[in-house]
């Protein structure tokens, strides 16, 4: 009894091809306003109503369950959950994979903002924790969590990226992983706190001092050095993330924020910060976090994320079970250099592209979702997604980015994702334009040391 109409009663003057294999104009929802009300039929799992008034569930029959301190999303959505990868050796050592498949708009829940500890998540009482800036200043300073939040505070939604993330994209296998699984070590949260610069303002700063060396309280004792000159720019020192105090995992009480930077330079349960005129060389930017490139050579003080998308939706584990029809292809575009520009999509493994609608308001260096309609035939598809930021920069396919970089790198990969859609409707990961099939060897990565 479905009541179904075909894309062009529903459509009728919008119903317009914008790139092969059948992507559709992205505005085509925005334009038509019978497509809202007739929207319900575009999905083929959607039925006609009759005249009868429905059933009465269950749940009308009882009173609903009490109010609740702190609430927590419903029990049906027990699979949006992190996908926690410790080291096998060191369990404290590894990262959690934020769900990016499972989630849509721009902001990453608390619950699920990725995590990447070198030594587990100290517990911190704030009472007891302080920050100290000393080092090339002219009055090297305690400052308590409580005189922190005294001064004027700034918000911004960014994302946090972990410089490793993506990184089985290097190798010769495609991944099996769902999307989040596999690029999930990046977040976005709106981030309140104070600006660096007004503490170093509060401070003094000596002229010669062109580097911070940050240090963590965690069992790891994170360091890192900072360039001064990012500091004074957009760098924060993060008390609240999306409205509530920082989560543990995030930072708690305290987090050193560089928005557009690599995830490992905002350390988290952040204790000091010294003036210095030279970095400190630490671990975690000689041994860890520098790309070997093909030349023999290393990258060091890699701190920009370069521009990224991903196709969440569909995406790799995803089965398109409601056979060929129009399918709503979703997902992110980030850059660390600026806002994106454009995300073009494309359906035919990349041989013709049309851009994707944005979410407003695009804000830089934040999570931007992009949206386009595909009218899916039935027939083995490619499904691509490529950012373009606003400085001109775009996303380079795979081959492209090994061939400038190697593959030995490990960090950075920011490559292009291709989906396959294959004809009973189920994606995987490819890196091929050809309907080349993942093979067994494709996995995640847990060499987190
Ligand atoms: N003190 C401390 N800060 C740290 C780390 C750490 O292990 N200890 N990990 C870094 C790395 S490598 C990343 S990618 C980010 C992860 O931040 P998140 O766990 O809030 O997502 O924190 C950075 N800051
Ligand atoms: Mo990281």
């Amino acid at each position: 009894m479905t009541n179904k109409k075909t894309l062009a009663q529903i459509f009728p003057d919008d119903i317009r091809h914008v790139a092969g294999n059948g992507l559709l104009d992205r505005r085509l929802f925005l334009k038509s306003s019978l497509a809202l009300s007739s929207a319900s039929f575009i999905a083929d799992g959607a039925h006609a109503a009759g005249t009868e008034q429905p059933a009465r569930p269950a749940w009308m029959n009882v009173p609903g369950e009490p109010f609740t301190p702190y609430g927590r999303p419903s029990g049906f959505e027990d699979e949006v959950a992190r996908f926690p990868s410790p080291n096998r050796q060191l369990r404290n050592n590894g990262a959690s994979w934020t769900p990016l498949h499972k989630l849509e708009g721009m902001i990453t829940p608390n619950g699920l903002h990725y995590e990447r500890h070198h030594n587990g998540v100290p517990r911190i009482n704030p009472d007891e924790h302080e920050l100290l800036v000393h080092g090339l200043v002219e009055r090297p300073s305690f400052f308590s969590i409580e005189n922190l939040l005294r001064y004027p505070l700034r918000s911004q939604i960014c994302f946090v990226e972990c410089g490793g993330n993506s990184n089985p994209g290097w190798n010769k296998s495609p991944s099996r992983a769902e999307a989040g699984y596999f690029h999930g070590l990046v977040s976005c949260s709106e981030w309140t706190g104070v600006p660096l610069s007004t503490v170093l303002a509060e401070t003094g700063l000596d002229k010669k001092a062109k580097w911070l060396i940050a240090d963590g309280a965690d069992a790891f004792a994170m360091n890192i050095s900072i360039p001064v000159e990012k500091a004074m720019e957009d760098a924060m020192l993060a008390l609240y993330q999306n409205g509530e105090r920082l989560r543990p995992e995030n930072g708690y009480p305290l987090r050193l924020l560089l928005p557009g930077w690599e995830g490992v330079l905002n350390v988290k349960w952040l204790r000091a910060l010294k003036a210095v005129e030279k970095p400190i060389m630490a671990r975690n930017e000689t041994a860890r976090y520098t790309e070997l490139l093909p030349s023999g050579k290393a990258r060091m003080f890699t701190f920009t994320m370069e521009a990224k998308s991903l196709i969440t939706s569909p995406s790799a584990g995803m089965v398109l079970n409601q056979g060929p029809g129009l399918y709503q292809v979703s997902g992110l575009a980030w850059s660390g250099r600026g806002r994106v520009k454009q995300v073009d999509v494309s359906v035919d493994g990349g041989k013709s592209w049309a851009p994707a609608e944005l979410q407003t308001p695009v804000l830089e260096k934040a999570f931007t979702r992009f949206r386009i309609p595909w009218q899916w035939n039935g027939a083995p598809s490619m499904l691509k997604s490529r950012a373009i930021d606003e400085t001109g920069y775009v996303q380079p396919e795979r081959q492209q980015l090994i061939n400038e970089r190697g593959r030995h790198g490990f960090f950075h990969y920011n490559a292009i994702v291709t989906w396959h859609v294959d004809e009973d409707g189920s994606v995987t990961h490819t890196y091929d334009t050809d309907t080349a099939q993942p093979d067994n060897n494709g996995s995640i990565d847990t060499g987190w040391d």
